[in-house]
């Protein structure tokens, strides 16, 4: 058996310029918070939680398409591959995908370190044989891939409808980044969230257990500990509703009262009812992703949905 290699790269973005960017987002009118600030630890977890849900139905939909397709996608990119994953989330698809397409490598590039590295070493002892290099990094800004990779097919592996959570432009501006990154004839394979009946994306986003709630709320928790914020919890509440212009569905926490909280020595004051945005979740029509994917210089390869039509799997080529 081949012997594999494990390699960590790190290129954490600098912790100045992260609290800048909490408080241009908590200072803007009206206030947000980027949703990658979900993802500590305890959100990282309750974002797994979510996925199990009922009323969450795109993990489990996303699934299927994989088991039903990935042979055929394997057959479609042949041998010599290494997988680039952005945003190193659930390892069962992980698995799926490396064992449908046996790649020589495979990047995983996340935000949260330790996170990453501990998914990345429970894998490389499930696949002793394969070559894998963790790069700690922010993936929707441009990075080097590892020189180590340069001779194989690079196949960028973005799952869970995570382009929804970009705003449209910068959607675009993501996926040309992906496309430089896996380079000409390189690929993409991604899962699109489609639009849908609204109680439907409704039930999804308010879910009966309040794991969705907890998920939202856990942004302020992640605040308080990283950014020494003084956030109370109980005194904002989980607003999910469905933007039908903007064809997304909006999380939002919302005060419950007007109250003051500081985030690393800067004082934020909210009034009652006040809504801080959270996150946007687009959902798309294939057409609508098909041109976000080909101005950014992919072109569809294949598309698989499944039988009512609420997500889609996408093989794109980096033309
Ligand atoms: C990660 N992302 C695609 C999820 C979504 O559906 O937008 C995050 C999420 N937010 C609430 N529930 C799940």
């Amino acid at each position: 058996m081949q012997q594999g290699e494990f390699n960590f790269f790190c290129h954490e973005p600098n912790k100045a310029d992260v609290v800048s960017e909490v408080l241009t987002g908590l200072n803007s009118n009206p206030k947000f918070i980027a949703p990658k600030f979900f993802y500590d630890q305890r959100g990282s977890e309750l974002f797994e939680a979510i996925t199990e849900l009922d009323e969450y139905y795109p993990t489990r939909t996303e699934m299927r398409l994989l088991g039903k397709h990935l042979p055929e996608v394997a057959g479609l990119l042949g041998k010599n591959l290494c997988v680039v994953e952005y945003g190193s989330g659930s390892s069962m698809k992980i698995r799926k995908l490396l064992e449908a397409v046996s790649p020589e490598a495979y990047v995983p590039i996340d935000i949260s370190q330790a996170h990453l590295v501990e998914n990345a070493q429970v894998l490389f002892r499930d696949y002793p044989s394969l070559r894998i290099y963790p790069v700690c990094a922010d993936f929707s800004q441009p990075l080097q891939l590892p020189a180590v990779t340069q001779d194989l097919r690079k196949v960028g592996f973005f799952p869970g409808s995570s382009i929804g959570n970009f705003e449209p432009g910068d959607a675009s501006g993501f996926l040309g980044t992906v496309r430089d990154e896996v380079g000409i004839g390189g690929a993409l394979l991604i899962g699109v969230d489609r639009k849908k009946n609204v109680d439907i994306l409704h039930d999804a986003y308010n879910d009966r257990r309040g794991i969705t709630a907890a998920f939202n709320l856990n942004v302020l928790s992640h605040l308080n500990e990283r950014f020494d914020a003084t956030f109370d919890l109980a005194a904002f509440s989980h607003q999910a509703r469905y933007n039908e212009q903007a064809g997304c569905m909006q999380m939002f926490l919302r005060s419950c009262r007007d109250q003051v909280a500081h985030v690393a020595g800067s004082e934020v004051t909210f009034c009652l009812d006040e809504e801080v945005h959270t996150e946007n979740s687009y959902k798309f029509h294939p057409d609508e992703f098909l041109a976000i994917a080909g101005d950014a210089g992919f072109a569809a390869l294949r598309m698989w949905s499944d039988e009512q039509d609420w997500f889609s799997l996408f093989l794109l080529e980096a033309v």
